[in-house]
């Protein structure tokens, strides 16, 4: 059973507070309370688990990393018998994958819904994070473990005259619970990225009129949606530590087979026959990482795969002049979209492209929107506009570390942390996927970087260490080292949330270590053999 959200939270004592029960906060707490015997409690916003499978409902929406990646392996019966549908399955279905988990460990009786952290303040003497909830109350635990979310904190752009609109207006990432009927409406769709494609490809053949509101063009490739293969299943229940263990030993813990041919090694007709068989294939991120190992490193290798993507939109789009707006011209280097059937939505009568680039949105009237060219009739308007992508909900949070110094303020020109999980000043506080964590699938690395952090705190109770500070040296070392990494690749060369350049009057700044999983690994294993040096422990 939940706790009573009747009862008062005030005084509550615990050894680790986690915030956020999505796929992190789950594992988290479990592994907490019941594999460390620590006295672990959630707190969550939501008035259920699930995190981002939560709040985004939108239509289309569905897993598009496979599904033997995007679950758990801790539990490895549930992980050998859970029968997923679908190889990507949809919102639902990992929703409810989420709840069975929940359920199974009797997670619920341990989360405290429908509350949120405003504050966090170290208490110095005390060593302890006091905890402020939006209600009032205040909680104190050793240790705070944050499971925020990385693309959770909505982005949502102000356009002049929004509380005019007689329609309705949503964000994709806050869907009403109860859905909407929107079949035979006049939408619009603002935004093209990983969850606009899902929706305008789920609403165009529901729709009275599908306004499509792109600003930037990017490249879309087959996911390759089907049932979830049988030979999966046999690798799974054969193996499953050899198999998660595989997947984590990689650059991006997909599960492809990563290439490591270059693209300009082989011939054109090569090169034309390895897109042409990952195009067919389907399963979006084996474009960019199964084809060719430099697409991301190297322009003229990323020009062979931007040339052949753009050469099938000009295939499929039966309109000449659509297909040049809906051709980039950019680099392939943003977090890669796939999706069946994108393009041969704009071959449809009832879906128009509406390049705001072009001719931009003035303001949003009574009855649409009003762009430079003409104003657009509309019952509904959906902002898939994406996040204030992995700071934004940390910074929600007012927290005061050692010394009195605010996030807000060491943040202020960009993140620093070591590893996505700690930060300097920041004593106790441990982070899931937070700046400068691995640019990679996510939950088996949650698992990970769950047990490495949970060890650290073990590490520390066996010794009767009260406090684990992050040295600032090796931060700062940390965040050069990615910085520098991610100027080997071509992902800083292109605006997206990858560099905070998605949010207007956000610092730009790479924020992920994109040298691979196993060098994160390597590196981590590195600071355990040396007893944690990396730390200053204090009782
Ligand atoms: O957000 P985005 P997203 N006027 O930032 C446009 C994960 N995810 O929610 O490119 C007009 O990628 C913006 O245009 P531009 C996944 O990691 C996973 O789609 O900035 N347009 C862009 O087209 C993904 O990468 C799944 O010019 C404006 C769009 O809005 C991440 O979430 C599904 C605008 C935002 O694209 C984010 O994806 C969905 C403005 N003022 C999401 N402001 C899975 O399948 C922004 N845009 C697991």
């Amino acid at each position: 059973m939940a706790p009573d959200s009747a009862d008062t939270l005030d005084g509550l004592v615990l050894d680790a507070a986690v915030i956020g029960s999505g796929v992190g906060g789950l594992y988290a707490l479990q592994r907490l309370r019941d594999q460390l015997g620590f006295r672990a409690e959630a707190f969550d916003d939501a008035g259920g688990v699930g995190g981002t499978w939560y709040w985004n409902r939108y239509p289309g929406c569905r897993v598009d990393t496979e599904a033997s990646i995007y679950c758990y392996s801790f539990d490895e019966a549930l992980f050998r018998t859970w029968q997923w549908s679908e190889r990507y399955p949809r919102q639902p279905e990992v929703l409810a994958y989420l709840n069975a988990v929940a359920d199974r460990h009797d997670l619920k009786r341990s989360i405290h819904f429908n509350t949120r952290i405003v504050k966090a303040e170290w208490d110095e003497a005390a060593a302890r994070w006091w905890l402020t909830t939006g209600r009032g109350e205040r909680v104190s635990a050793r240790y705070l473990i944050e499971g925020v979310g990385l693309l959770s904190s909505t982005n949502m752009p102000s356009f002049p005259g929004a509380e005019r609109f007689e329609g309705q207006i949503h964000h994709a990432a806050r869907w009403p619970a109860a859905g909407l009927d929107l079949a035979g409406k006049r939408i619009g769709v603002i935004g093209t990225g990983s969850t606009g494609i899902q929706i305008i490809t789920a609403l165009a053949p529901q729709a009275g009129h599908l306004h499509v509101f792109q600003r930037t063009p990017q490249y879309v490739v087959p996911l390759g949606c089907g049932p979830f293969p049988a030979e999966r299943r046999a690798q799974m229940t054969a193996d499953p530590a050899g198999y998660v263990a595989r997947a984590l030993n990689t650059a991006s813990v997909f599960g492809l087979e990563e290439s490591t041919t270059s693209a300009l090694s082989v011939s054109a007709d090569t090169r034309a026959r390895v897109y042409e068989a990952a195009w067919q294939k389907g399963g979006g991120f084996g474009f960019m990482l199964e084809t060719f190992g430099d697409i991301v490193v190297s322009r003229e290798a990323n020009d062979t795969a931007t040339e052949f993507i753009r050469a099938k939109i000009r295939q499929t789009v039966e309109d000449p002049a659509v297909a040049t707006r809906l051709c980039p011209t950019d680099l392939y280097a943003k977090r890669p979209l796939a999706v069946d059937g994108y393009y041969e939505c704009f071959n449809r009568d009832n879906v128009t492209l509406v390049d705001v680039k072009a001719t931009p949105v003035v303001e949003i009237t009574a009855r649409g929107i009003r762009t430079t060219a003409a104003e657009i009739g509309l019952d509904v308007i959906i902002f898939a506009t994406g996040f204030d992508a992995v700071t934004g909900n940390y910074l929600k949070i007012d927290t005061v570390g050692r010394g009195g110094r605010r996030l807000q303020d060491k943040w202020t020109h960009g993140p620093q942390a070591f590893a996505g999980m700690t930060i300097a000043d920041f004593p106790n506080l441990f982070m899931i996927f937070g700046p400068f964590g691995p640019f990679t699938s996510q939950p088996l690395v949650h698992e990970y970087q769950i047990n490495w952090m949970t060890n650290l705190i073990v590490h520390a109770r066996n010794r009767d260490y009260r406090s684990i500070d992050t040295d600032s040296a090796v931060e700062h070392q940390w965040v050069e080292r990615c910085r520098a990494g991610a100027e080997l690749t071509l992902f800083p060369q292109v605006d997206s949330w990858i560099n905070g350049a998605n949010v207007p009057g956000k610092p730009k700044a790479s924020m992920f270590f994109m040298e691979g999983m196993a060098a994160y690994m390597q590196e981590l294993d590195r600071i355990v053999g040396a007893d944690y040096a990396s730390f200053v422990f204090r009782r």
